[in-house]
């Protein structure tokens, strides 16, 4: 019995995620959209693919949440995304009262799903969908450390002229300016990256501005798109997660988790070292972080503290 992956949001991300999981054979594809021919358009469209790419899933769009109810997984992209100029965090209100609308929605049709949630800003974003939808809190996780440590990898890649599956890092913390590369985890080709820049293989300057143009990472691609922003990488740190969840992988990825205690932080969502597997967020991973990566990682989770302070003077309930 193929498994079920509902789709909320069928926009850029939405029917990027549609094709990779329909690509890799992965599970049947809702895709819901309150716009709901672009669910159901772009359903058709990769269905009709599957005879070229030989996959044998089912695909449907909806903007009924009756037709989404028992998914395994479910994966909320349903949101506005910046425009140039604007940070992450310009998107709380509008997108504040879609995942209000999209947790009431999820919450009786799929409570026994993975929820895991995309749409921007992310962290509180993500705190604000568990808690208005009440589902467990280690079923209910964000996407966003995956992708940012994935621009990391990949900018040292090209800077180090390594290929990617050579080198190990993540980031961690909010989705935002305060991200905090983990440099004292970083390894190319087995060499720690504080040993690279003893031999001169590459600058702490050099580094620091690669971790920088991490953090901006999302800002540099809304401003060539114009109009919307990253979803390629984004759609593929997705699927990994979804992947890890149904195949029970028991990978540690670094997610928007929920804290209670670890790392000497409770009752907020922010990026760090998880285990995925059946059971959704399986355990929380603490690592020996440096007294500088402490420090950053405390601020971090500092500024998704004010911004769900700020949430919640929008909205009360929260
Ligand atoms: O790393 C990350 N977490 C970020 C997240 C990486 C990149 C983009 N990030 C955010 O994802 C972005 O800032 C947005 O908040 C979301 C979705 O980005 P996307 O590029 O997919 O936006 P689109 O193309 O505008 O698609 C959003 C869809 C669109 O089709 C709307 O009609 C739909 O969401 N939408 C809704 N669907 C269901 N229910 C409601 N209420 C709704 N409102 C809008």
């Amino acid at each position: 019995m193929k498994k079920k992956i509902t789709l909320i949001g069928a926009g850029q991300i939405g029917g990027t995620l549609a094709h990779l999981i329909a690509l890799k054979d992965l599970a049947d594809v809702v895709l819901f959209d309150v716009a709901a021919g672009i669910a159901k358009g772009k359903a058709l469209d990769i269905a009709q693919s599957s005879p070229v790419n030989g996959f044998n899933v089912n695909l449907s769009g909806t903007d009924d949440y009756e037709d989404t109810k028992n998914s395994d997984v479910i994966i909320i992209t349903a949101g506005v995304p910046r425009k140039p100029g604007m940070t992450r965090d310009d998107l709380l209100g509008i997108n504040l009262k879609i995942i209000k609308e999209v947790a009431e929605g999820i919450k009786n049709t799929s409570p026994n799903a993975f929820v895991i949630c995309i749409t921007n800003p992310l962290d509180v974003i993500v705190m604000a969908l568990q808690k208005y939808s009440s589902l467990p809190k280690n079923k209910v996780i964000g996407m966003a450390g995956i992708l940012d440590s994935s621009r990391f990898i990949y900018f040292l890649s090209q800077e180090l002229k390594v290929p990617v599956d050579k080198i190990k890092s993540f980031v961690l913390g909010g989705h935002g300016d305060s991200m905090v590369a983990m440099l004292g985890s970083t390894e190319v080709d087995g060499q720690k990256i504080t040993d690279l820049i003893k031999e001169g293989k590459i600058s702490k300057e050099r580094l620091d501005q690669i971790v920088d143009r991490t953090k901006k990472g999302g800002a540099e691609i809304v401003k060539y798109l114009e109009k919307g922003s990253a979803f390629y990488a984004p759609a593929a740190s997705g699927v990994e997660m979804a992947e890890c969840y149904l195949k029970d992988l028991k990978k540690q990825l670094p997610c928007a988790a929920h804290l209670d205690g670890e790392y000497g932080t409770k009752d907020i969502y922010a990026g760090v070292p998880v285990i995925i597997g059946s059971g959704g967020v399986e355990k929380i991973v603490e690592l020996q972080l440096s007294s500088d990566e402490k420090e950053n990682f405390k601020k971090s989770v500092d500024s998704v503290r004010d911004l769900f302070n700020a949430a919640k003077k929008i909205d009360t309930s929260l």
